[in-house]
């Protein structure tokens, strides 16, 4: 069975609760149950972490090696603009990974238009809201079956 890990990164669990008009109404909680949900309809199994802290989400992408994960979708959220120890720490693990924006990243301000962590990344999906979630698993999951091959 597909392990597929789910890292969020600072601020995230405050989806659904504050900034609505930014990040829309669902909550983080509802996001992982629905792609779970996805996860378990595809047979594939979905772990998720989520921290405020540069050197946890470094740790658990270390730590994605060696505990039968297949693939990682990453929000690194303000980190995606500032982390070279998050970048590192991906192409470190060399497991695919996509990354994945609620917001069009490009179409706000200059600073978050330069992602640290997308060129080691397979692919980014940005600007889809909550559908954006769905979207990188489907990605993912062809990308580790494609792996198998
Ligand atoms: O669009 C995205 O998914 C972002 O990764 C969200 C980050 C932002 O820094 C990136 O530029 C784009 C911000 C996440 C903060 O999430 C909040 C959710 C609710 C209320 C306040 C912040």
């Amino acid at each position: 069975m597909k392990k597929i890990l789910l890292i969020n990164g600072p601020n995230l669990q405050l989806l659904g609760v504050r900034e609505p008009e930014i990040y829309g109404h669902t909550t983080l909680k509802e996001i992982v149950a629905g792609l779970r949900c996805a996860a378990e309809n595809a047979g594939a199994v979905l772990e998720d972490f989520q921290s405020n802290h540069e050197g946890a989400i470094v740790d658990r992408i270390a730590a994605a090696l060696t505990d039968g994960t297949d693939g990682i979708m990453i929000n690194p959220a303000a980190y995606t603009h500032t982390s070279v120890a998050i970048r590192d720490a991906l192409a470190a693990v060399k497991l695919p990974a996509v990354e994945v924006h609620l917001s069009n990243i490009t179409s706000r301000e200059d600073f978050r238009s330069r992602s640290l962590t997308a060129p080691v990344c397979r692919g980014v999906i940005a600007g889809f809201g909550v559908q954006g979630y769905h979207l990188a698993l489907t990605a993912l999951l062809v990308l580790t079956a494609a792996d198998e091959n």
